[in-house]
């Protein structure tokens, strides 16, 4: 039995080792606010989604504590007493079916708003004026690619990624010339943005826990559907959430979400840093 329980305890001491050191070199941004719930959402379909989550967690949670109140009632109730013999129950079908069917209409209910809301939330066309960037993912990182004055973003196919064309950009297109890229991923506030999703190796995980926003980006494939409109200024993180390798836990990339005029400063300086040399030149002579 001791020998037993020392071994128990030499266990707990190793896992307890092992979890400290691999949280120790853990580098994602820490949070500081709403530790024990979900961090302040930031977007606008993000409002919708937290109320469907509420509703679901307060309703399970309002049946947890009436099915646990049921129980302990009828654990004290029908205790064993001196004197009283069991009898066999066979049960009601009348209360079975009730409290079948009904849990059965509310998840179809949960089923139909929210399948509802997702397609409301995601696959509804943007609004008129969205922006669209190309985010493409790799081991391990995000790199972003945006419009030039067109607005545009020039021609690209996932069969032209190489490692000196990591979006595979048409070079035969003329507005794909206008096209910038960027470490950080820029927005202006309480405007749509719609992200052309890749990969340059293996699945990658597009994850902004504030704006609520998940999608899986798949090597050999442009994913084009994921829109939001982030509604909060502020700096934010995107992380990748499928384990994609050694580098996994560093994947990252920062979000920094602004006003429009700040939005439209930083565009103009990415714009003229991207423009050829002698545009750039005649640009700062004027
Ligand atoms: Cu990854």
């Amino acid at each position: 039995m001791n020998q037993f329980l020392s071994r128990k305890i030499r266990m707990i001491a190793l896992l307890a080792g092992v979890f400290v050191a691999l949280g120790v070199p853990a580098d994602a941004a820490q949070r500081t606010s709403g530790l024990w719930w979900m961090p302040d959402v930031a977007s606008k379909g993000g409002e919708q989604i937290d109320q469907l989550t509420y509703f679901i967690y307060y309703l399970t949670g309002a049946v947890f504590l009436l099915t646990q109140v049921v129980y302990v009632y009828f654990l004290i109730k029908y205790r064993a007493k001196k004197g009283m013999r069991a009898t066999y129950s066979h049960g009601d079908n009348r209360l079975e079916l009730v409290w079948t069917a009904i849990p059965t209409a509310i998840f179809i209910g949960l089923w139909g708003y929210s399948n509802h809301l997702w397609l409301d939330v995601i696959h509804k066309e943007p609004p008129p004026g969205t922006m669209q960037v190309a985010v493409n993912a790799y081991q391990f990182g995000f790199s972003f690619q945006y419009p030039g004055p067109s607005g545009k973003l020039g021609r690209s196919d996932v069969k032209l990624i190489s490692p000196d064309n990591v979006f595979g950009n048409d070079r035969t297109d003329p507005v794909t010339k206008e096209d910038f890229q960027s470490g950080v991923l820029e927005l202006p506030v309480d405007k749509g943005v719609r992200i052309l999703l890749t990969s340059r190796d293996v699945i990658h995980g597009f994850y902004i826990p504030q704006f609520r926003i998940y999608q899986d980006a798949v090597p050999g494939r442009t994913i084009d559907w994921v829109w939001f409109i982030p509604n909060k200024v502020g700096s934010y993180e995107l992380a990748c959430s499928q384990l994609c390798g050694s580098g996994h836990y560093n994947m990252k990339a920062p979000i920094e979400v602004v006003s429009q005029e700040e939005f439209d400063k930083w565009y103009k300086q990415k714009i003229a840093g991207s423009a050829p040399s002698s545009t750039n030149a005649s640009a700062q002579s004027k």
